[in-house]
């Protein structure tokens, strides 16, 4: 509203929830955190620097080499020549065309993976998707790098759809908090990480819950490498990083050999136990999973685990499950096991008990809101069935036509041509990015849509300036927020960026494809259109919401879809009568054994959960590299995204890493030195921050600094995915396990 001042402040919505902008002479001049946010974040604040930052592709941009000799070895090095829109679209409709005639559309690439900006219409990958399907088609990718791995196994121990699982089955907080007793965080819950959510968090609430968790007395323990994984106030079991599957087992082995297994509920609801307890017991291999074996693996006192075990019989016990726990090698196993230890505890089904995964991971999950669809924009039928596992890009354009597996399946890697990405950021999110470096030089044309000069942008042949969300109008909604918003366009595009709609409609239509990606409508057209889909959907679950018009006037309204009664509990329905509400696996009931993955024949992946040490762990370190590296999310942005104003905040780069004082005293190295984290597949710069909130042996470096400059043998800025491996979890997941990592520390001066 404009309050006489010249300043018009509106609202708008973002991953990171909503917040209030001020406009003043079209230009972003501050924001404001939402008014009915208990737990605003921090993370708005670096807009105004971010959106007019110098970083900011202003033209049309093709990267000289290539212009002038279709050259593929000067990605990242190569200085850029600005064009005229025209000039520039034509190059790049002409090199699509040229690529799809020549080798077919199966040597595109358009998973072009990523977060990008919240927004129904302009969501890039959609728009990306869309695009490349009405010009034929390309390689998509599975999963994300979220939760690939689980999204791979978890459909074979419970029947369902991993995400849906998580959205629309799991226990709520109002459960959680009505009948929980002992909350087992495997990976914490982490209220830095619950900032976030895709497509929009309005009401950030976790650290509230964990407050009446406090209140209630119920008992919260904390297994993860660092103290901060979950709110203050929770007991903290330091674990060592890779090693949850043997804490697990051993938490099996004491409710198995003490008589606390629920054989009721596993003869009823679960098969293969009788498969998997020889294992548990050692009557296969001679090693009973007990406290004692466990122990040194995971760093958990044996008494402490025998204590925790009784307790989580004794009590209604919630198992949750981080996302990081699949982000690793073998990420498969914590999973599935973790899903075996509920089911002999024998809680699964009832309110407050069991198992659930990613609570904290982003702020949606947990709240219980009834679903509503709509405000879909048609992606169209990919005529491409080719689809690789999202992390295994590297590998994909290393090995074109060579054969990999994945989920019980033999496929063959594209060989690709050409590379269009939107909306996200391979070299932040990618491991062993010099690696990357490297393959990423197989292509014949990278075009790249995007706001910054990010580290993607500038390995780019082709690069368009796409708008963000604060530069054209859009509609916020997503299914884990229960807020409704109409994002206005608040200021002109920035430079001569253009919408990533209009960027795609312009190169359909050079390529005979113009009708079929626009429809003949406007990207103001289509939004109105898509909204009064969505309007009628709610209408008919029962929900009214305003007309465009009226939301336009509003700018956001709360929707009354929230369950707020503590009854949304996971396979309720199932537990009390496993054979009409069977689920969806091949024995219908909860696989603790699994004859499908078993004839899969993966040694990386057998037929019932085991500990499997990852290649890089505590228990491989060497002395060239003997400290675990662990890159969690960063807590003051979303990966990548505002870094350039960030990073030009005073000592904010290179990026901290967290290390132990046993480790810190040890190489010489004071809190606040600068220090050198490598190993043999990289070398990051960073800033030691000493705490002994992580586990001895273990560091900590986030992710998110943008990647810097090729030549050079050290990240300048702490970006630890020059540090990361680039292997799938298994042959079955195929997912990112960047959590799987050893590197040594060294003070800078001292390494050079
Ligand atoms: N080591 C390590 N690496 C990891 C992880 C980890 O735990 N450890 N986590 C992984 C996970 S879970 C994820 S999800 C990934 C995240 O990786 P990404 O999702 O790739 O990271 P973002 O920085 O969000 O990238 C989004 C990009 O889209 C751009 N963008 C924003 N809006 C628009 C738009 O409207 N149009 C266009 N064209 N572009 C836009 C942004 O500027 C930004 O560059 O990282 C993964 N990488
Ligand atoms: N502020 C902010 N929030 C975010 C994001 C962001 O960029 N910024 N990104 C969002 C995205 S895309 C995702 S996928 C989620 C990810 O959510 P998560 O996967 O839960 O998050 P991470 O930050 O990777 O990891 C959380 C913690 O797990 C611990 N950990 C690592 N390895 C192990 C292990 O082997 N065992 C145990 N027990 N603990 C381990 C680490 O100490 C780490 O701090 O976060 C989301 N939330
Ligand atoms: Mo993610």
């Amino acid at each position: 509203m404009a309050d006489g001042s010249g300043i018009e402040t509106k609202v708008t919505s973002s991953h990171w929830g909503a917040f209030e902008v001020d406009v003043e002479n079209g230009r972003i001049v501050a924001t404001r955190p939402f008014a009915h946010d208990p737990n605003p974040p921090r993370i708005p604040d670096i807009i105004p620097q971010a959106v007019y930052h110098h970083t900011r592709v202003a033209r049309p941009s093709v990267r000289r080499g290539w212009l002038t000799s279709r050259d593929r070895t000067g990605r990242g090095s190569d200085a850029f020549v600005e064009l005229p829109w025209d000039e520039a679209l034509d190059i790049a409709a002409k090199e699509l065309d040229r690529v799809r005639k020549a080798y077919g559309n199966e040597a595109i690439f358009g998973g072009s993976y990523g977060w990008s900006s919240a927004g129904r219409f302009h969501h890039a990958q959609s728009q990306v998707h869309r695009f490349l399907n009405s010009i034929g088609g390309y390689v998509a990718s599975f999963g994300s790098y979220s939760t690939g791995c689980a999204q791979a196994i978890m459909p074979h121990v419970f029947g369902v759809d991993f995400l849906k699982l998580l959205y629309e089955h799991q226990d709520g907080w109002h459960t959680i908090n009505e009948h929980t007793d002992t909350l087992v965080m495997f990976g914490g819950i982490n209220p830095k990480n619950a900032q976030v959510s895709m497509g929009g968090i309005t009401e950030h609430e976790t650290a509230t819950w964990f407050d009446r968790f406090a209140a209630k007395g119920m008992r919260c323990v904390n297994i993860a490498p660092q103290r901060v994984d979950a709110p203050e106030g929770c007991e903290w079991l330091p674990v060592r990083p890779g090693s949850d599957t043997a804490l697990m087992l051993a938490l099996a082995h004491v409710l198995e050999s003490e008589g606390l297994t629920d054989h009721d509920f596993i003869d009823r609801c679960t098969t293969g136990f009788e498969r998997f307890r020889p294992y548990l017991m050692g009557e296969t291999d001679g090693q009973p999973k007990s406290p004692d074996w466990a122990a040194p693996i995971c760093g958990v006192p044996a008494g402490t685990i025998r204590e925790l075990a009784r307790r989580m019989a004794a009590t209604r016990t919630l198992i949750t499950v981080a996302w990081s726990l699949q982000r690793a090698e073998h990420g498969e196993q914590p999973y599935w096991m973790s899903a075996v230890l509920a089911a002999m505890l024998g809680q699964i089904g009832l309110p407050g008990g069991g198992v659930g995964y990613g609570y904290g991971a982003i702020g949606g999950v947990g709240k219980s809101l009834i679903g509503l669809r709509g405000m879909t924009f048609s992606q169209f039928e990919n005529p491409v069935k080719k689809v690789i596992p999202v992390a295994r890009i590297g590998d994909m354009l290393r090995h074109p036509g060579q054969p990999y597996d994945f989920n019980g399946r033999r496929e063959t890697y594209p060989d690709i041509r050409l590379i269009y990405w939107a909306g996200g950021n391979p070299y932040h999110h990618h491991q062993d990015l010099n690696a990357l470096h490297e393959a990423w030089q197989q292509p014949e044309c990278v075009i790249v849509n995007e706001p910054w000069w990010t580290a993607t942008a500038k390995r780019a042949d082709i690069v368009f300036p796409a708008t963000t969300p604060y530069e054209r109008e859009d509609i916020g909604r997503s299914n884990m927020d229960d807020y409704l918003f109409h994002m206005p366009q608040l200021i002109p595009p920035v430079g001569e960026a253009r919408d990533d709609y209009a960027i795609f409609a312009a190169l359909a239509e050079r390529m005979d494809a113009g009708e079929t990606f626009t429809g003949g409508l406007t990207a103001q057209e289509w939004i109105p259109r898509l909204y009064e889909d969505y309007r009628r959907l709610a209408a008919e679950a029962g929900v009214e919401v305003p007309d465009f018009e009226g939301l336009k006037h509003q700018n956001w309204v709360r929707l009354p879809i929230r369950d707020n009664t503590p009854n949304r509990t996971l396979f309720a329905p199932f537990r009390e009568n496993p054979d009409d509400a069977a689920l969806g696996t091949p024995s219908g009931r909860i696989e603790i054994f699994s004859d499908r993955i078993d004839g899969f024949g993966y040694d990386d992946c057998p037929g019932h959960p085991v500990w499997l040490p990852p290649t890089e762990w505590l228990g491989t370190a060497t002395p060239q590299a003997p400290l675990h590296l662990v890159s969690p999310q960063p807590g003051d942005k979303l990966h990548s995204q505002l870094e350039s104003a960030l990073a030009d905040q005073p000592g904010a780069r290179p990026e901290r890493v967290v290390i132990h004082p046993d480790d810190a005293v040890a190489r010489g190295i004071a809190d606040g030195d600068l220090v050198r984290v490598f190993n043999a597949r990289g070398a990051a710069r960073a800033r030691a921050l000493v705490s002994d909130g992580i586990t001895p042996g273990v560091v900590a470096l986030p992710t998110g600094a943008w990647y810097g400059d090729p030549g050079s043998n050290i990240d300048p800025h702490g970006n630890p995915n020059v540090l990361t491996r680039d292997k799938g979890t298994s042959r079955l997941g195929q997912g990112c396990s960047a959590h799987t990592a050893l590197v040594e520390v060294s003070r800078a001066d001292a390494a050079g």
